[in-house]
């Protein structure tokens, strides 16, 4: 492991997505610290913010239905979701004990307000592409450590299609938390990406 030549990505590490917040991941914020403690380790930051508009048909409200409830939205699989991470609001703001200084690229995903965007990498129409797989191909990085919320959404979709794109993928398990709905799922999908060759470590092992 050459940290030196790898990315770090911090998925989603915003407010909304911690105690207190819109979307809360239990314990969102417990993970800033190591986080912060870890990123100036390697060749190039990389934090995403889930960025929606206000409109956005992730969110129940549009639709008048209940959190959680599940619909199918241009023939995708859709979880309902409170209003979360509004383009320009407090609650899409980075937590503010998360240090911005290493940061080389921020990534915003979720603005088109008719799909969601969970992976880092791509939309969930797994067409429409963030640009991220080129930037960090351009700069020859072949191994990327992920951390960041939510563990079985955003953190979980963007090790796939990482692996998928060819990238070595390293989950750093303590610096992420999980929402874990339905109940079971995040254990799962850290199934899901043990079988895929995601490698799950905890930070200690960086050091
Ligand atoms: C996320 C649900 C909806 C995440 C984003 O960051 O994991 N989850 N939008
Ligand atoms: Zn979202």
């Amino acid at each position: 492991m050459n940290l030196a030549r790898s990315a770090l990505i911090i998925v989603d590490m915003q407010n909304d997505f911690c105690p207190d917040g819109a979307l809360p991941v239990p314990e969102g914020d417990k993970i800033v610290p190591i986080i912060n403690k870890i990123s100036s380790k390697f060749y190039k930051v990389i934090a995403t913010q889930d960025w929606h508009p206000s409109n956005h048909k992730s969110f129940a409200s549009v639709h008048k239905k209940n959190i959680y409830d599940t619909i199918e939205l241009n023939g995708i699989n859709q979880i309902l979701w409170p209003d979360h991470c509004i383009q320009g609001s407090k609650g899409a703001d980075f937590h503010p004990e998360l240090n911005l200084n290493p940061v080389d690229l921020i990534i915003r995903k979720g603005t088109n307000p008719n799909v969601d965007s969970y992976s880092a990498f791509q939309e969930n129409d797994k067409i429409t592409k963030t640009g991220l797989e080129y930037y960090l191909k351009g700069l020859n990085i072949k191994d990327i450590y992920l951390t960041g919320l939510a563990t079985d959404y955003c953190v979980f979709y963007t090790a796939i299609d990482g692996k998928e794109a060819g990238f070595n993928v390293y989950v750093i398990i303590d610096a992420t938390q999980g929402i874990d709905f339905p109940e079971g799922d995040l254990k799962n999908k850290i199934e899901i990406m043990k079988k895929q060759g995601i490698k799950i470590i905890k930070s200690e092992e960086l050091f």
